[in-house]
């Protein structure tokens, strides 16, 4: 039993249909060809303007969606892709395809010396008439599989010895081609494998020259095929490990779990390069965007580049848990076939005794601590190269009380906002009270953090309950340079979700900066005498029950005449 990933020769097979029924494409698809298209077209320098946000990327999710679910797509359009998108790579005349098999006999590469394929330098050659840049890609590809597989302990890639077309023999073939000057590389699944055909063959095509991007130029090929083989391992554990977005009509399948953990590889294998660290500004810029943003488009940067961005998630994962955590959620990835990396992730972390909820909090903070903020022993080890994480100009305050009731960017599932309030003693010198509640549509997770460069920190989760509303006080505020309130949503569904928010003065409710005779005064006039309500309303529930009541005054008159308890406790 092998059943075919969508390929050529499903189309050949049926291809008496398309002839007697043609039918119209599905609006979309044509950006879906154009893609592939475009990724194909062969490119020898930079394009004459470039976007102002680019970065040459991996276009393996465009290749693992066709082949994946090429069969949800229209006939006319599958016809189409047949006929752009040959089943291996080909070379076009006059160029006569050579191989090369690697020294640990893992790979065989496939490559030119003629055409616009011809590889880098291809007169640079060794006694045995090898293009010294065929022998350098063979031996990248070699160190990859001893890492990955050897090392990291992940399953090799299955072998596609038994499968028709397998570029000669059961090696894993790696095809070096131009292509479109905005891809990197990419890996192509092709046939569901043994033993249990979730996992896929594949083959993987890389440049046939990254000179065109000018700089250190080597350091393309290394984290690229570090990334692409990554796929290739990837697809053997669950090639249809990818998120389901109907609402993203043609591109619905969307493949960031993949994304992120191939761009996290490319650090394992080749530490010092740090070419990951290129793309942190789509996360850091963007907290509020979900962990699983995806998008095919580079009209939409922010999302574009956002899986790649990602990749700090499995840096936390590998940094907090241990370097197999990564390796443990895909193996329960293999698990099931299709979407199910987050309720694995929930599965690996509770052997780990935490759980997704708590680590996407703590990784909420990790967030915080980077760039002159790092701290490279109890965050991420290579934090001090991260971007700053971005606090809206609109949630950053110094004047006080506070009380919100929207928020410009609402967080995104598995996402967060982050909340700056900078002390002003002249308003309270002691302590500040925060009041968060967010939707209930969504299970929230919250942390307050006092953050001083020279002072001991403070950390506290902001215990929610089931109306997703939960209260802080920050005491002596004023040895902290900041407090942050960071917001987290830790459903797993969809959607973005609001939230209202105060700082105040706990029992404070004429907002004059302290606690006295004349907040108590205020009270009764609110509740008795038709008089004006507390502002943040929060402020005068001096006992912390939701609710503004007698019960409010009664335990402030304990707390500044028979020394109860402090508003707030
Ligand atoms: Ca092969
Ligand atoms: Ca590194
Ligand atoms: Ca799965
Ligand atoms: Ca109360």
């Amino acid at each position: 039993m092998k059943r075919l990933v969508w390929t050529i020769t499903v189309f050949l097979m049926g291809f008496g249909i398309f002839l007697t029924d043609a039918q119209a494409k599905i609006p979309g698809e044509e950006n879906l060809i154009q893609k592939i298209k475009e990724v194909l077209t062969p490119a020898v320098s930079a394009p004459k303007s470039l976007p102002q946000d680019f970065h040459p990327v991996c276009a393996t999710p465009a290749f693992v969606w066709i082949t994946g679910h090429g069969n949800e797509l229209s006939p006319e359009a599958q016809k189409e892709l047949s006929l752009i998108m040959p089943q291996r790579p080909t070379y076009s005349f006059p160029a006569v395809e050579k191989t090369y098999n690697t020294p640990s006999g893992h790979f065989k590469i496939h490559y030119v010396t003629t055409t616009i394929d011809s590889v880098y330098q291809s007169h640079v050659v060794d006694s045995l008439g090898v293009p010294l840049y065929v022998i350098f890609i063979g031996g990248i590809a070699d160190f990859a599989w001893t890492k990955e597989v050897d090392t990291l302990g992940y399953v090799a890639p299955p072998s596609d010895l038994s499968f028709p077309g397998n570029g000669g023999d059961g090696r894993y073939d790696i095809y070096l081609k131009s292509m479109a000057y905005g891809y990197l590389g990419y890996s192509q699944p092709e046939y569901y494998a043994p033993p249990d055909y979730i996992g896929a063959t594949s083959f993987i095509v890389l440049r046939n020259d990254y000179s065109l991007y000018g700089g250190s130029y080597n350091n393309y090929p290394r984290v690229t095929t570090a990334h692409e083989f990554f796929h290739a391992v990837q697809f053997g554990y669950d090639v249809d490990e990818m998120e389901y977005v109907p609402s993203d009509t043609i591109w619905a399948y969307h493949p960031y779990w993949m994304e992120l953990t191939a761009t996290w590889m490319e650090d394992k294998i080749y530490d010092s390069i740090n070419d990951y660290v290129s793309y942190l500004p789509y996360f850091y810029n963007y907290p509020w965007l979900s962990l699983k943003a995806f998008s095919y488009d580079p009209g939409d940067p922010s999302r574009y580049y956002h899986a790649y961005a990602a990749c700090v998630w499995a840096f936390y994962l590998s940094e907090k848990f241990g370097l197999n955590t990564v390796r443990d959620i895909w193996t329960m990835c293999a698990d099931v076939q299709g979407d199910n990396v987050l309720s694995a992730t929930d599965d690996a972390l509770l052997l780990k005794g935490s759980s997704l909820d708590q680590a996407f909090r703590e990784f909420s903070v990790w967030n915080y601590f980077t760039n002159f903020r790092a701290d490279t022993s109890n965050y991420y080890s290579e934090g001090n190269l991260y971007p700053v994480v971005k606090v809206d100009p609109n949630q950053q305050y110094s004047i006080y009380p506070v009380n919100v009731a929207s928020v410009p960017h609402p967080p995104e599932v598995l996402s967060t906002n982050y909340v700056e309030y900078v002390p002003d003693l002249t308003f309270s010198p002691d302590n500040l009270a925060f009041y968060l509640n967010g939707s209930d549509s969504a299970k929230w997770k919250s942390t307050i953090i006092g953050y001083s460069s020279t002072n001991p920190k403070y950390f506290a989760e902001i215990a929610l309950d089931s109306f997703q509303v939960g209260r802080a006080k920050v005491n002596n505020w004023g040895n902290y340079s900041k407090i942050m309130m960071i917001p987290a949503v830790v459903t797993r569904t969809s959607g973005s979700f609001n939230y209202s928010y105060a700082a105040f003065k706990c029992g404070d409710a004429n907002t004059s900066g302290n606690v006295n005779l004349a907040d108590i005064v205020y009270l009764v006039s609110y509740l008795f005498k038709s008089g004006f309500p507390p502002i943040p309303m929060q402020s005068g529930d001096a006992n912390s029950d939701g609710v503004v009541n007698l019960a409010d005054i009664v335990y402030l008159v304990s707390y500044l005449f028979k020394h109860g308890p402090q508003p707030c406790g």
